[in-house]
């Protein structure tokens, strides 16, 4: 009888002191599961006599449905604790404010080719678009760059490993392989990167050319100036004032190099135009013979007008950026301007 009663008050206290849900099953087994003690007592009631069943029987079936009370409330009472605990641990801010769904831009670099091949197309030109890794042929070759060129040496070109290849350093090679391939008249772009080793502080090793090509009957410097007029007011939305200076590139002749007057200063010289008023932005001229011949272009018949342009350097124009690298950093601060 006393030892019943110590069993059952031991039993509350463990149970009481229980510090969580695991502790409390481990009791409830330890008391009142198949082999418990309180089960064990029950059983032993069997055994007993009439008149101590009569006595013992509502002790020990009490003890066992307070105990198994006491269980309840107490795994109760940690499930809330618990539950109380996770919810602190886990309070979120509902006043900071949703997050922002971004959407991608295209590169400054990309809305600016876009832009002047859709001015090229409304003008009449095609677009065409060939590999950046060419041979001699195609990059020099054809383009009346003879074998002991400056610029075909080591120095300027990136030439592949072991095999006569090398990464075009102009987009001319694509010219070259459309009038050989559609013939003449012509009158495309080639948009594309191009390569060239001679890398610093401000030239990256890959840039953005876009070269044209107008190949027919009768093609005049006139009808060159008239092209890149239009192309250039369009481009800057506003009049332009454009100087064509004599210049020397191999596969042009006459060359000029295509000044445009600096607007920021009207001509006057400012740190834009580093004090000269005007900005270099293109270079230009007439096919020269040889590179029609290299494609079996009869150069007494017809004649023709190029040009390259840098489209980076357009960009930086369009979005007045100073420092080209900028527009290679990847850094999203930076391109999400440009939308
Ligand atoms: C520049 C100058 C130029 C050309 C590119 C060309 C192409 C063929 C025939 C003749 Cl297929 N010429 N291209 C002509 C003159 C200048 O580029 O400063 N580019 C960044």
């Amino acid at each position: 009888m006393e030892n019943i009663q110590q069993l059952i008050q031991s039993a509350q206290e463990e149970i009481k002191t229980a510090t969580d849900l695991v502790a409390v099953e481990n009791l409830r087994v330890k008391y009142l599961g198949k082999k418990g003690l309180i089960t064990a007592l029950l059983k032993q009631l069997g055994s007993m006599s009439p008149d101590e069943r009569k006595q013992m029987g509502p002790i020990i079936n009490g003890a066992k449905q307070e105990l198994q009370q006491l269980i309840n409330k107490t795994n109760q009472a940690l499930t809330t604790a618990q539950l109380a605990a996770s919810l602190a641990k886990e309070s979120i801010d509902i006043t900071l404010p949703g997050r922002k769904q971004t959407v991608g831009t295209l590169h400054p670099i990309t809305k600016v080719r876009q832009r002047l091949e859709e001015l090229f197309v409304s003008m009449g030109f095609d677009i065409a678009t060939g590999p950046e890794i060419e041979d001699e042929f195609y990059n020099f070759e054809a383009l009346n760059i003879p074998a002991h060129h400056p610029a075909r040496t080591t120095i300027d070109t990136f030439y592949l490993k072991d095999i006569p290849y090398l990464l075009r350093t102009h987009t001319s090679p694509v010219q070259i392989r459309t009038m050989q391939k559609q013939g003449v008249p012509i009158k495309t772009i080639a948009p594309g990167r191009v390569y060239r080793k001679d890398s610093d502080a401000t030239h990256v090793p890959m840039f953005h050319q876009l070269e044209g090509l107008v190949v027919d009957e009768g093609v005049t410097f006139s009808d060159l100036k008239g092209i890149l007029n239009n192309l250039l007011e369009s481009f800057f939305e506003r009049k332009v004032e454009l100087r064509f200076r004599p210049s020397y590139f191999p596969f042009t002749e006459p060359s000029a190099e295509v000044d445009l007057q600096c607007t920021l200063c009207n001509g006057k010289g400012c740190r834009v135009c580093s004090d000269t008023g005007w900005i270099e932005i293109l270079g230009c001229g007439m096919v020269h013979p040889n590179v029609l011949q290299a494609v079996n272009v009869d150069s007494e018949r017809y004649t023709g007008f190029a040009f390259g342009l840098g489209i980076d350097r357009f960009a930086m124009f369009r979005y007045g950026i100073n420092d080209l690298r900028m527009m290679f950093d990847n850094d999203l601060a930076f391109l999400e301007q440009f939308y």
